[in-house]
């Protein structure tokens, strides 16, 4: 029977806030994505890779995880590299990386691009740069990779913060092909009340027992607030594009306003303009009741 599901990689800077992970965790588990591999990106990427090998254990499947490029593409170290959800049994041989060298990350990027074409959707939920880095080494896959992101901001001069944390690296992926991205405008809508993130804090085993732990130590170091889902529903529109309302623009990422999108003429950007908040809760949980 032909496989239907969605194949992916998700490029993520899981470790900082809590919503990578239950991206992954969807991803991994609802049934409706074929993972090919996972890449971290932005500060320590192999603690973060760690991480996410560790929800791919939880998952009893056979994912790929590599840890990308650390550095932004300006070259400016940022200042703190602290990642919340790091656990001392992470540190194991067990949860390293495939391959720690950051060019690994975007070489895996680039030859699956080649490999599978159009049939590859490329997540990018944290800042830019090894999508930026891949595009810049192998121009030849611009064609086929229309990554689809968590980012920018389209209805005001708001800084988002995957494009503000690597500006220059969005500028490059913003210039150099078509994309569809979910702006923090439509995404900060999806917070989780109280009576939901107990849902997902519950305690529990396997998969949804780590998601439970990570979320309860992101809200510790949070002041306890309630998770946003902004990369969730990044990912959820690759199979339910029914979740956003639609538009195209040109749009451009303002350096000197450290990564302010701005809209302009043309048609390479996708974005959203609008969410079914209930409609995406209601499917979120529908898959994860169903996950054990
Ligand atoms: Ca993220």
């Amino acid at each position: 029977m032909k496989d239907i599901r969605k194949k992916i990689i998700i490029d993520t800077d899981i470790g900082d806030d809590i919503d990578d992970a239950m991206a992954l965790v969807y991803a991994l588990a609802s049934g409706r994505f074929e993972v090919i591999g996972v890449t971290t990106v932005f500060k320590d990427t192999v603690k973060r890779a760690r991480i996410a090998k560790a929800l791919v254990k939880r998952a009893n499947v056979t994912v790929p995880v590599y840890a990308g490029y650390g550095m932004p593409l300006s070259g400016v170290i940022p200042e703190s590299q602290e990642i919340n959800q790091f656990r001392p049994e992470m540190e194991g041989p067990d949860f390293a990386p495939e391959n720690p060298e950051p060019e690994a990350a975007v070489n895996f990027i680039t030859e699956s691009c080649r490999r599978y074409g159009k049939d590859l959707i490329v997540l990018a939920v944290g800042p830019l740069g090894n999508i930026a880095r891949a595009v810049l080494s192998a121009p030849d896959i611009t064609e086929n990779l229309n990554p689809v992101i968590m980012g920018g901001c389209f209805n005001s001069d708001v800084h988002e913060w995957n494009i503000f944390c690597d500006p220059e690296a969005a500028s490059v992926v913003f210039e150099k092909m078509h994309l569809k991205t979910v702006g923090v405008e439509i995404t900060s809508q999806t917070r989780l009340d109280k009576k939901l993130c107990e849902i997902v804090q519950s305690p529990r085993d396997g998969l949804l027992g780590l998601l439970s732990d990570l979320t309860g130590m992101w809200r510790k170091a949070h002041e306890e607030r309630f998770p946003t889902l902004h990369d969730v529903l990044a990912l959820a529109t690759i199979v339910m594009p029914e979740l956003c309302e639609w538009e195209s623009t040109g749009a451009f990422v303002n350096i000197e306003k450290h990564g302010v999108t701005e809209k302009t003429e043309g048609d390479n950007i996708t974005y959203a303009v609008s969410v079914k908040k209930q409609l995406f809760f209601e499917e979120f949980f529908k898959i994860y009741s169903k996950i054990s």
